[in-house]
């Protein structure tokens, strides 16, 4: 089964997908109606792009180029995967300033609302084959304050052994690797799943091209996608990493924070390993 997603998983397609997504959760209201903000933002933007014009004396056949790739970028439906790549990590990083509990990361674009309900120990749904290693992932949730906030809501989504995430690759059962975990009493929660392996950019697309033309890697470290919530509190949305790692020290989407770097252990039965991460978080 796993092969047939590879086989059959082009960029094109999941792209689609993260465009469909994308449009279904748009929160635009914010940013409508200042007209002196749009402004100084599009002004700054297009300000900052004829400087390096004039810099370093663009061409027109690199103009030309560049609005191909851009004309591509939308044909392909990329532009959720190359603005959560190349662009998030800093609006999450001003986001992030106001904040003093568990440290955020990118949603990136795969994230799907309303996984299927778990209880507070569970496995995240997955094939009877599903291939890596089994992870046992735990912890609890409280305040900032340390006050453990029961039935806290985790929601976790994640890539399979091959790098793919369900509802995005073809093959794949609807929620595999995803779900929403209610914490206990006391907030405490306990998650069997499989090792996430890395993901690779798609290389047949937009953005595959551009970092083939920059001369760039396509990875991203292996990571776990987290959203946690409780009443009275702030959402946080994060990602987790395994020490050591590859790419955990090169990640195309400049996303990890030494704050979020998991070091799972053996649990002595067999490969399994498990961990436990806390979450903090901030009131609302
Ligand atoms: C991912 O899996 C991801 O988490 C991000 C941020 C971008 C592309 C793919
Ligand atoms: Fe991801």
């Amino acid at each position: 089964m796993t092969d047939t997603t590879a086989e059959k998983a082009t960029a094109a397609a999941s792209g689609a997908a993260a465009t469909e997504r994308f449009r279904s959760k748009l929160r635009t209201d914010a940013a409508e109606g200042d007209t002196k903000r749009v402004d100084t933002l599009v002004t700054e933007l297009l300000t900052a792009t004829h400087d390096i014009i004039r810099r370093h004396k663009l061409t027109y056949a690199e103009y030309d180029a560049l609005k191909a790739w851009l004309i591509r970028v939308g044909e392909d439906g990329e532009w959720p995967l190359f603005l959560d790549v190349w662009v998030e990590h800093v609006v999450e990083e001003v986001a992030g300033e106001v904040r003093e509990g568990t440290k955020g990361s990118i949603e990136g674009p795969y994230y799907v609302p309303d996984a299927p309900a778990l209880p507070a120990e569970a496995t995240l749904p997955m094939r009877e084959d599903e291939a890596g290693t089994p992870l046992l992932f735990q912890g609890q949730v409280t305040s900032v304050d340390g006050t453990p906030l029961p039935s806290a809501k985790v929601e976790i989504w994640q890539a399979d052994d091959d790098g793919f995430y369900s509802q995005f690759a073809p093959n794949l059962p609807q929620w595999n690797l995803r779900g929403t975990v209610i914490a206990d009493g006391t907030g405490h929660f306990k998650v069997h799943t499989i090792q996430p392996a890395p993901y690779q950019i798609p290389t047949d697309g937009a953005c595959g091209q551009l970092i083939s033309a920059a001369g760039w890697h396509p990875w991203r470290p292996a990571h776990l996608h987290l959203k946690v919530s409780a009443p009275g509190h702030q959402l946080i949305t994060t990602q987790l990493y395994f020490e050591g790692g590859e790419y955990v020290d090169d990640d195309i989407a400049t996303a990890v924070k030494p704050e979020l770097i998991l070091s799972p252990t053996p649990t002595g039965n067999g490969d399994d390993r498990e961990v436990t991460y806390d979450f903090a978080l901030d009131k609302a």
